[in-house]
């Protein structure tokens, strides 16, 4: 009989590779001595902090799975998720600032992008020298990217654009905005874009007074008939699958990541159970509150091994875009819960910022919104069952 670990019920680590292993540890490192130690105050003041950028690109955690020779690490998609857990381990905003800049940013440059685009931009995303943002949402076609209304008409050499986005992380202090419009060019298909900042027409004003997310920063991104050459086109693919090639990437990310932060509530409620002492013995000693524990446990230990398999599918060219939409509802559905529980599970000191509990709960909010909510995750899903769309 093997020895049973709370922590690691699975023997995930004995499933990693020695290079994954290292650069976990990395990431850990990383996390807990640069980011734990701002998060409180960063999130209590809404601190936009594009100073972590250099800094996570020194750690090696932007577009780890981006070859080497434009500045990555080269690593697959397991190594990703393991730093994505790491990240989210202290806050989602943070691994929301990288996870964008890695799937959301470097990936299309990489993936859709000329070698021209790929040299000028990818080195120095990966340095965080350069931070990116993705443009998909709008005002009226979040969960229907579909029905966005940004446009690129052809003039001359150039693209002149015009829309606007919302909700998009990192765009009020990014450099680099890849954004996504209906070229008229294109009979009206989707196309991605790579824009710069400082160009006329283009500006990212901040969206204030999240109570969730506060240590991200959120803006919009405002094109009035920004003027691009036509370099600026991401040549190499048409369509909502664009888009939705970079999102798969994010959406498996963030299914790790949840789970870190999961992993960060168990490990707070259970010490606090220890430690405290109600009706003359430990909270950890009463039957509810164990039972939470042993749910709470059993919930992440499935969800990081569904997380593994479907990154080694990634990683092996086997994936389904419905297998992520699988491990992202149910790891953020079950993180949010798990949070919740943890914060019930502290009394009133639950609630409050020292304790952390309450952060991760607000945050996860979020995460079971972006990225695809929870509802549209399980008609994605309704759809791959019956054949039918439902939304
Ligand atoms: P649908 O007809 O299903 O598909 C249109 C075309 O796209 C292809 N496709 C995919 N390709 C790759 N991966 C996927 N996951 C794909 N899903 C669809 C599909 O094959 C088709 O290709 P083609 O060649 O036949 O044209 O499109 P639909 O309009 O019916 O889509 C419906 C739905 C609900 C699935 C989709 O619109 C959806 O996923 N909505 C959610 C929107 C969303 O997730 N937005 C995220 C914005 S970015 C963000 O939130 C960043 S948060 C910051 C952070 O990560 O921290
Ligand atoms: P809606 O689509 O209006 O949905 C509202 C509700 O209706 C939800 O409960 C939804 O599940 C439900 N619903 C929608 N359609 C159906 C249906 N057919 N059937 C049943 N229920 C339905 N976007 C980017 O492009 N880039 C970013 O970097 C980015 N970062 C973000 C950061 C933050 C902090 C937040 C909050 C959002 C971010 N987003 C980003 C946007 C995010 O992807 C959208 O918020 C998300 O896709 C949902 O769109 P919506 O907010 O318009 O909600």
């Amino acid at each position: 009989i093997a020895p049973f670990n709370w922590e690691d019920p699975f023997d995930l680590e004995s499933q990693l590779t020695e290079e994954e292993r290292m650069i976990r540890d990395a990431a850990h490192g990383f996390a807990q001595s640069e980011l734990q130690p701002r998060v409180i105050d960063a999130f209590r003041e809404e601190v936009d902090a594009p100073e972590l950028f250099p800094l996570m690109g020194q750690a090696g955690l932007l577009g780890a799975t981006i070859p080497e020779e434009f500045g990555g690490a080269g690593a697959g998609y397991v190594a990703y998720g393991l730093i994505a857990r790491e990240i989210e381990r202290v806050d989602s905003g943070y691994r929301s600032m990288a996870s964008v800049q890695s799937s959301l940013v470097m990936h299309p440059i990489y993936a859709y992008g000329s070698d021209e685009q790929r040299r000028k931009y990818l080195p120095g995303l990966a340095a965080g020298t350069l931070i990116g943002c993705f443009g998909l949402t709008e005002p009226d076609a979040g969960s229907d990217p579909a029905g966005m209304k940004t446009y690129a008409k052809k003039d001359g050499d150039d693209y002149v654009i015009s829309g606007s986005k919302t909700w998009i992380s990192n765009s009020p202090f990014a450099d680099v905005f890849v954004v996504w419009a209906k070229s008229e060019e294109h009979g009206g298909a989707i196309r991605g874009f790579v824009l710069e900042k400082g160009m006329a027409g283009l500006s990212a004003p901040k969206i204030k007074g999240k109570i969730s997310l506060r240590a991200s920063t959120t803006g919009m991104i405002m094109m009035d008939e920004v003027r691009v050459p036509a370099s600026a086109l991401l040549p190499n693919v048409e369509g909502l699958k664009g888009p939705f090639g970079c999102l798969n990437r994010a959406r498996y990310g963030i299914s790790w990541g949840a789970m870190g932060a999961a992993e960060f509530c168990l490990a707070a409620a259970r010490q606090y159970g220890l430690d405290r002492h109600q009706f003359g013995r430990p909270l950890a000693a009463t039957q509810l509150f164990q039972k939470k524990l042993a749910d709470m446990m059993s919930d992440i230990a499935l969800g990081l091994q569904a997380s593994l398999r479907v990154g080694r599918l990634i990683d092996e060219g086997r994936f389904a875009p419905d297998m992520i939409s699988i491990v992202k509802r149910n790891n953020v559905g079950k993180a949010l819960d798990i949070a919740r529980q943890a914060r019930d599970m502290h009394g009133g000191n639950g609630i409050s910022e020292e304790y952390q509990v309450i952060r991760h709960a607000v945050n996860l909010e979020t995460v079971n919104t972006y990225e695809g909510t929870h509802d549209v995750h399980a008609l994605i899903l309704g759809r791959a069952i019956t054949g039918i769309a439902a939304f």
